[in-house]
């Protein structure tokens, strides 16, 4: 285990210990990064994510009564109901919790109170999926302590409807698989449809995956990742007309859509572009992982950012000077924006000789430019959602 986590594994214990006292288990559920494979997973395509040593740590006990009390450790503030009473609450962060107790409850499984607290350092709003993060590592956690006897597929389904349906973001299944199915130094070939998944061994002895935080989150985020949804939806329509057995872009190509462009509105034909080539690109980029030939993995990665920018558009002015600030450097195989879009991170492969040069350039530029100190994080792919035992 590595000392980081350790460190925040044990400060969340010991906030825990202030607090209630007593002995609490331990449990960790990391954030996500993905490689490539960017708004396919609500189309029933692939991605290629993986989880990472940025995380959520819980320490929790039973109650023997019905209460719940939950301890946000790195914002200093509580919040207490119990597990029948689940109404939206006003402040943000319960509302994860609480959308985890119901879909417990809606799933027939009947839990007696707990205490929790929680906290870590995977940071919000970066595109790195807290809340997923925080979803998945608050039902692994209830379904050891209270032997609720769900394997990891279910936690995946079940944190993936909390969001859908409590906290109200139609998010897709990639960031709960990624944070509970996560393999060190490993990502994952996810098949959106079936579920079916494949490790792909991610080498990082000459090469540094290295995030850079725009530090913003537009306001349009939530409202046009549904609208893409809808527009995805319109292009199958219109395909469907054609070949009945197309139920979502996953099942159409780059050319068919092309062969129908006359019937679709123009958003509507780029965003079943992208979608089209995007999941062509994932299998492409799996299949040069494979041959290590990952100086074209990082041109599909770029691949990947001019279509979110310029055919998707979910990409946004920061994202793309960052990643525009990535191209004439050698040292960069790739870049792209990660996640839903409209702020956020993106990502980079690096190579290792050059990180150092990288960041600095990369946080001169953003400084001249927004006047932002930019947050870069090196990451590494670590294992999925689990237990801390000492
Ligand atoms: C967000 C969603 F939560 C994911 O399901 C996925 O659609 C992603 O945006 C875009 O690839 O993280």
């Amino acid at each position: 285990m590595q000392n980081t986590m350790l460190s925040t594994a044990d400060r969340i214990r010991e906030a825990y210990l202030e607090t209630f006292g007593g002995t609490p288990r331990l449990f960790r559920s990391p954030g996500r990064i993905n490689l490539i494979g960017e708004h396919t997973d609500y189309n029933h395509g692939f991605v290629l994510p993986a989880s990472v040593d940025k995380a959520v740590y819980f320490a929790i006990q039973p109650r023997t009564d019905s209460v719940v009390r939950l301890l946000a450790v790195d914002l200093g503030e509580s919040y207490e109901c119990t597990v029948d009473a689940l109404e939206k609450p006003l402040q943000e962060w319960p509302q994860y919790q609480l959308s985890v107790l119901d879909q417990l409850q809606k799933a027939g499984y009947s839990i007696p109170g707990f205490q929790a607290a929680f906290g870590g350092d995977v940071p919000v709003g970066a595109g790195m999926s807290s809340s997923a993060a925080l979803e998945c590592g608050l039902l692994f956690a209830l379904n050891e302590v209270f032997g609720l006897g769900l394997d990891r597929l279910a936690i995946v389904k079940m944190a993936q409807r909390a969001e859908n349906e409590y906290v109200g973001v139609k998010c897709g299944i990639m960031d709960q698989f990624a944070s509970v199915f996560g393999k060190a130094e490993s990502v994952i070939r996810l098949d959106c449809r079936s579920l079916d998944y494949e490790y792909f061994p991610f080498p990082m002895e000459e090469y540094l995956l290295i995030l850079c935080d725009t530090s913003v989150k537009h306001s349009l985020a939530d409202s046009e990742y549904n609208t893409r949804r809808l527009e995805c939806e319109q292009g199958v329509q219109v395909l469907r007309k054609h070949d009945a057995t197309i139920e979502s872009l996953r099942d159409s190509t780059p050319e068919l859509v092309r062969a129908h462009q006359s019937e679709m509105p123009e958003a509507v034909f780029r965003r079943s572009l992208f979608i089209t080539e995007e999941i062509q690109r994932v299998q492409r980029a799996c299949e040069l992982l494979l041959e290590g030939n990952l100086s074209e993995f990082g041109q599909k990665m770029y691949a990947t950012h001019d279509g979110l920018q310029h055919d998707y558009e979910v990409s946004c002015a920061e994202l793309d000077f960052l990643v525009n600030c990535t191209r004439t450097n050698d040292d960069v195989l790739g870049a792209r924006m990660m996640g839903g879009g409209f702020g956020g991170c993106t990502i980079n492969l690096v190579k290792r000789s050059g990180a150092a040069l990288f960041e600095e350039r990369m946080k001169r530029a953003y400084l001249e430019k927004y006047g932002i100190a930019l947050p870069c994080y090196r990451v590494t792919i670590t294992d999925g959602t689990s237990e801390l035992t000492d």
